[in-house]
């Protein structure tokens, strides 16, 4: 396989890499909600930060022509693809970054890590367990010669996350005794939403459970600094048959299905109890069904000596109660994460202009590009990706299994 290079050198003048750096040439396959956000991030990575390469927006990939030409203009792709293997064998590519739905993530990593390329790939990881471990395993013999692979979970770039693992690191929060997430959408309340690919199980995975689930665990595991290590779970799917699509239908807005219905196999939405390594014991809820939350993430941690908690829809703010304050003082506290020495601020806005859900993606852009420059591990790898599907797969077999506790291998 060729070596992973940063393409410097080797790029037409006009669109090499800007300030003087060397391009990191993208190819990215997929174009819809994910590919529009991955697309702002990298065109606005090395515009914010100082970077050692520069993203160049190299290629797009998706199978409809017109549709993926359109999207290219839109967002400032050079070129365009419509078959993930022609992207893949480009040597214009140095990066690989996989958007596409979860059944297709293990076979588009794989080749592209043996073409020699680095690969970010979104979440969840994989559809199984079993292509998590072949996509984790590359990613090691891959590292070994100079490529990185990260795992796409936005959330620890918001700020107010990053600052918050930041806190619990610093061991402000002392033992930890417990860890509440939610994340709670609406778009699937309507009977009528038609059966798209993420309500299929060959495509998707699974339901609220790898979509939102991946997040929150993710999430809960970056921020305790610590795996989960055993579930109880139940899930559940309200609505089992939904309209098939009328025509080609991706996102969260609800379109038009045809006369013909199919079955969703999914779950609707998923709840567990779970225990960490540490001993300290979290609750996790993902649901796609919880009427008028649009997209509510929310985290608290509690530990011995404080209280963290985090709402996406406020993602400027990071609750703080320090408890080893005296009784009559303490309680939780606002914390505005906009100050230049919070994680990312320092290239962005003066105090009190805040970041959006979009600024996560410029976030992650950074830190790959970074990584790539050094040849480091980035964080979330692959392994971390993989650690997640254990978790969501240890939740489906405790689910089947009415809820009995199910250890995770970590
Ligand atoms: C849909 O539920 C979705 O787009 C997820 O797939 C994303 O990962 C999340 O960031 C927003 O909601």
């Amino acid at each position: 396989a060729p070596a992973a290079g940063t393409g410097a050198g080797t790029w037409p003048a006009g669109l090499a890499g800007g300030a003087g750096r060397p391009p990191l040439r993208v190819g990215m396959v997929g174009y819809a909600f994910m590919g529009a956000a991955h697309s702002q991030g990298w065109r606005t990575a090395a515009r914010v930060f100082d970077l050692p390469l520069s993203p160049v927006l190299a290629a797009v990939c998706g199978r409809d022509r017109d549709a993926v030409r359109a999207m290219a203009d839109r967002h400032g792709w050079a070129t365009t693809e419509t078959d993930w293997r022609a992207l893949v064998a480009r040597d214009d590519i140095d990066l690989v970054d996989i958007c596409t739905p979860g059944d297709s993530h293990a076979e588009i990593a794989l080749a592209a890590l043996a073409a020699g390329k680095h690969v970010l790939c979104e979440k969840p990881l994989a559809n199984t367990v079993e292509e998590a471990q072949a996509m984790t395993a590359a990613a090691e013999e891959a590292h070994a010669r100079g490529q990185v692979a990260m795992a796409g979970f936005n959330y620890r770039r918001v700020p107010a996350t990053a600052l918050a693992r930041r806190m619990v690191a610093e061991g402000r929060l002392g033992t930890l005794r417990h860890v509440r997430v939610t994340y709670l959408q609406d778009w699937l309340v309507d009977p009528q939403f038609p059966l798209t690919w993420r309500l299929r199980k060959e495509a998707a995975g699974s339901g609220a459970l790898g979509d939102l689930g991946a997040h929150i665990v993710d999430l809960a595991q970056y921020l305790a600094g610590e795996p989960v290590i055993g579930v109880s779970a139940l899930t559940e799917t309200f609505v089992r048959e939904r309209p098939l699509p009328a025509g080609a239908s991706s996102g969260l807005a609800s379109t038009s299905g045809s006369h013909a219905r199919g079955a969703v196999t999914v779950d609707d939405a998923a709840l567990f109890t779970a225990r960490l390594a540490s001993g300290a014991i979290a609750s996790f809820e993902a649901t796609r069904f919880a009427t008028g939350r649009k997209n509510a993430l929310r985290i608290e941690l509690n530990g011995e000596r404080g209280s963290l908690a985090f709402d996406l829809e406020r993602l400027n703010e990071l609750s703080y109660h320090d408890h080893t304050e005296p009784a009559a003082h303490a309680g939780f506290r606002r914390i505005l994460v906009t100050e230049s020495d919070h994680p990312y601020l320092d290239a962005w806005w003066p105090p009190g202009h805040g970041l959006g859900y979009e600024h996560t993606f410029v976030h992650q852009a950074r830190d790959l590009v970074r990584a790539v420059a050094a040849g480091e591990r980035p964080e979330p790898s692959f392994a971390d990706g993989l650690q997640v599907q254990r978790v969501l797969a240890a939740v489906e077999e405790s689910a089947e299994k009415n809820s009995v506790y199910t250890p995770i291998a970590v």
